[in-house]
């Protein structure tokens, strides 16, 4: 029983949905509490100051000793400093949403949760909301009721900027998802993948043969692939515009700054690539995938895994397929397998150990061609005072972690 989630403008677990809306209204102004939620004696409130190196590292290290581990603690996501500057100063971004909580004496920083401004079209509707990260607590800190508590906070100062609405993900059911999603891992480097215990070697098989089958050509395939550029943003915000129509729940990227902000490579945390027509110099695809290592927990030989993560791509349907969705389906699973296996390469080019991917967007059709393999993850999607019908996986967009 949920005595926290009972409380908050969420859906019941089980509950049917059979119209999208709000579940409370606004909270007028006058109404927003004025001050900050209580916090036991010895802890205060702070706004991370991202621009201090200092305080940017610290926030690192909270994370790198207590964010989301897997179920048996062999491994935990390590996001690096730069990966934190870029995903929470999208434009638009708040001081106020980068909440701390530290020890009132000596200042060491012992908590965080975040909100980072942005589109979300639901259906036909699209919601200005905030999009919920990095909530951690000190594990000596655990089970002491402090999450509500950041929660209610961010809630609050969520409220004050005129935003009623948020999205989040988490390993963690609660009330009540609208989608659930599976991670999908496609092996780069099996030997350490094995060494590691993230894979292990099937009983009919032995490691020489899985290095043969993992195995990626040489050189990418597709003509005209190229990384990213500035003055590619035009053509990603309409090709992404279009792209993401197929789906029913998808960020909706505004305009050129934010097609920048979030695509553009960024060294060890962002890679797009585009694929450029020679004769039309028209953009027809895109891919981009982001690097979250994960740290090995007590492994003698090997600390970290280099892991990529599929983020925003797109294909240039054909005219004459795009209304009819099994030829739409048909052109997008073959090119889809090429775009993604030069994706591929380029990872295991850039060193990667491991690409993964959820199975939402159209990842379904080039998952098991390309030699993914389903994993032990699941990450379920939630929003926050607003009730949506379920969505199917396959109409569901990634978000930024
Ligand atoms: C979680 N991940 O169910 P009930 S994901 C939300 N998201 O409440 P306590 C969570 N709620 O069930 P602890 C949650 N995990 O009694 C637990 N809860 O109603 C709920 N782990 O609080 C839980 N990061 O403080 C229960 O638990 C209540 O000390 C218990 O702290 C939890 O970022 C946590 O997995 C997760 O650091 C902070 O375990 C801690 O265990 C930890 O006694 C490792 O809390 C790191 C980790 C979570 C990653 C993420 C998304 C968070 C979304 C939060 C919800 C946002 C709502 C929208 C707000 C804005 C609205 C507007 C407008
Ligand atoms: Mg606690």
């Amino acid at each position: 029983d949920h005595k926290f989630w009972n409380t908050q403008p969420v859906p019941q677990l089980g509950e049917v949905i059979a119209e999208d809306g709000p579940i409370e209204p606004d909270t007028p102004a006058d109404e927003i509490r004025k001050e900050p939620y209580l916090l036991p004696k010895d802890f205060e409130w702070y706004d991370l100051d991202m621009e201090d190196e200092a305080q940017l590292k610290e926030l690192y290290e909270l994370l790198s000793n207590n964010y989301v581990e897997d179920t048996d603690s062999t491994l935990r996501f390590n996001y690096s400093a730069a990966f934190l500057k870029w995903a929470l100063q999208p434009p638009g971004w708040k001081k106020s949403w980068h909440t701390g909580i530290r020890v009132t004496s000596t200042k060491k920083m012992v908590a965080f949760i975040s909100g980072v401004p942005m589109h979300l079209r639901i259906h036909k509707k699209t919601l200005f909301l905030t999009e919920i990260n990095f909530l951690c607590i000190h594990k000596k800190l655990r089970s002491k009721r402090l999450a509500p508590v950041l929660i209610k906070e961010i809630t609050r100062r969520s409220h004050l900027e005129g935003v009623f609405q948020a999205v989040y993900t988490a390993g963690v059911v609660l009330p009540k998802p609208i989608t659930t999603c599976r991670y999908f891992h496609r092996s780069i480097n099996p030997k350490k993948l094995v060494e590691t215990g993230f894979s292990y070697v099937p009983r009919n098989s032995t490691i020489t043969r899985m290095i043969k089958s993992y195995k990626l050509p040489e050189k990418s395939s597709i003509p005209g692939l190229r990384p990213m550029r500035p003055e590619d943003a035009e053509q990603i915000l309409e090709l992404s515009r279009q792209y993401m129509s197929r789906f029913d729940i998808a960020p909706e990227l505004q305009n050129v700054e934010e097609i920048k902000h979030h695509l553009l490579p960024v060294k060890d945390v962002v890679w797009s690539y585009v694929v450029e027509n020679p004769s039309t110099k028209k953009v027809t695809d895109f891919f981009s995938f982001y690097s979250l290592p994960s740290k090995v927990i007590g492994n003698p030989k090997h600390d970290t895994i280099s892991a990529a993560y599929l983020f925003y791509y797109a294909s240039h349907v054909p005219e004459n397929a795009q209304d009819d969705k099994r030829e739409a389906d048909k052109y997008l699973s073959q090119r889809l397998k090429s775009l993604i296996n030069d994706a591929l390469i380029i990872a295991r080019d850039a060193n990667f150990d491991v690409f993964n991917c959820l199975d939402l967007m159209d990842n379904a059709l080039f998952v098991g061609e390309l030699k993914f393999k389903p994993g032990d993850g699941f990450l379920n999607y939630y929003l926050y005072n607003w009730r949506c019908k379920d969505i199917k996986k396959t109409k569901t967009s990634a978000l930024s972690d």
